[in-house]
């Protein structure tokens, strides 16, 4: 199913071969879209799921003609109408490692076994996030909740339903923590007092508590919130795709440490190999000659 928020006029499915989410991708502007699909267990992930959010960000990564990508959740969910972007992990399939793949074959090869042992690895997804050389806006229509609501932190911007939106800390609850991007980096946002109390006391807070505190950038109605996306990503995409991505690393680059540094440093390269003066380096090296340096200005 696809959100009753969606308007499917917009937007083309680029795959319908991911069981826990929906990817689209804008017939108007350089934007996809990515939905968790679960609404009945609110958006809830397995290792399934994150397995399908990094190959879809993945591929989001790599359109040269992307250039934003908007997570949201579907909804609502048929059972009693609510609404979530994600509530973090799936409680019912955690073994005692990790989160387990439902579809264990008791015929598996060892590689595949391996492939299948349980897994932690939503924080790939959350690096991948922090990486992508494009905006990633978290829409939220509902619940952001535990791994879900670290997810919106990450994410460069949050939209919210003023309605619906509802944003939780359970990490502590089911004796789980993100001990990285989802309180280090909150406290980057909302303020180290703040983030303390959103994990330690749990509070729940609305779309409108969220913006005022610096962790949401705007509410707007729900029925207004994927077409208020829309625009979004169609302004983002109307912008200089270098200044976009040069930006986005250098926002991260103070809380990324040598790893953002080297991201940052890896797009001033690609700038730099489109000068005359990387150029000449190359063609000396090929013409087995001496590189004539000399003729290029000291710029200050
Ligand atoms: C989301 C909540 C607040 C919604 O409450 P509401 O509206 O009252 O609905 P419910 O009736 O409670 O829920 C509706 C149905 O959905 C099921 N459900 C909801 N959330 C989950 C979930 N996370 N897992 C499985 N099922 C879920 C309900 O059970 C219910 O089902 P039915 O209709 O059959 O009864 C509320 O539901 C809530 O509090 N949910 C739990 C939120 C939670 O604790 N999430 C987990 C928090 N921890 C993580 O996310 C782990 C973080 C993580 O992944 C991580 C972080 C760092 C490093 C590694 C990891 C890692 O573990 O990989």
């Amino acid at each position: 199913m696809v959100s009753k928020l969606f308007d499917a006029s917009r937007w083309e499915p680029i795959t319908d071969e991911f069981e826990d989410l929906t990817y689209h991708r804008s017939t108007e502007t350089g934007a996809v879209r990515i939905a968790f699909d679960r609404p009945e267990v609110r958006n809830a992930f397995r290792p399934e799921t994150v397995d399908e959010l990094y190959t879809a960000l993945d591929h989001a990564k790599r359109q040269t003609d992307v250039g934003c990508v908007l997570l949201t959740g579907n909804g609502p969910s048929s059972k009693d109408g609510g609404w979530a972007f994600c509530s973090g992990g799936d409680q019912r399939i955690r073994g005692d490692a990790g989160y387990e793949y439902e579809d264990e074959d008791d015929g598996d090869t060892p590689e595949a076994e391996q492939q299948s042992a349980p897994r932690l690895h939503i924080l790939e997804v959350q690096r991948l996030i922090r990486h992508i050389p494009k905006p990633v806006i978290a829409v939220v229509p509902g619940w952001a909740v535990g791994g879900g609501h670290s997810l919106h932190v990450v994410c460069d911007m949050t939209l919210a339903s003023a309605e619906h939106a509802k944003f939780l800390q359970t990490d502590p609850d089911v004796a789980s923590f993100d001990a990285g991007f989802g309180s280090a980096y909150l406290a980057r946002q909302v303020g180290h007092k703040k983030a303390r109390e959103v994990f330690f006391l749990g509070k729940t807070y609305s779309a409108e508590e969220a913006v005022e505190m610096g962790m949401a950038n705007e509410a707007v109605p729900h029925g207004e919130l994927e077409s208020t996306a829309h625009e979004w990503a169609e302004t983002i995409c109307s912008k200089s795709p270098m200044a976009i991505r040069m930006l986005k690393y250098a926002f991260n680059m103070d809380s990324d440490g040598l790893v953002g540094q080297q991201v940052f440093a890896g797009e001033a390269t690609r700038l730099g190999y489109m000068t005359d003066e990387a150029k000449e380096g190359r063609d000396a090296f090929n013409e087995n000659r001496d590189p004539e340096f000399r003729k290029f200005e000291w710029h200050y």
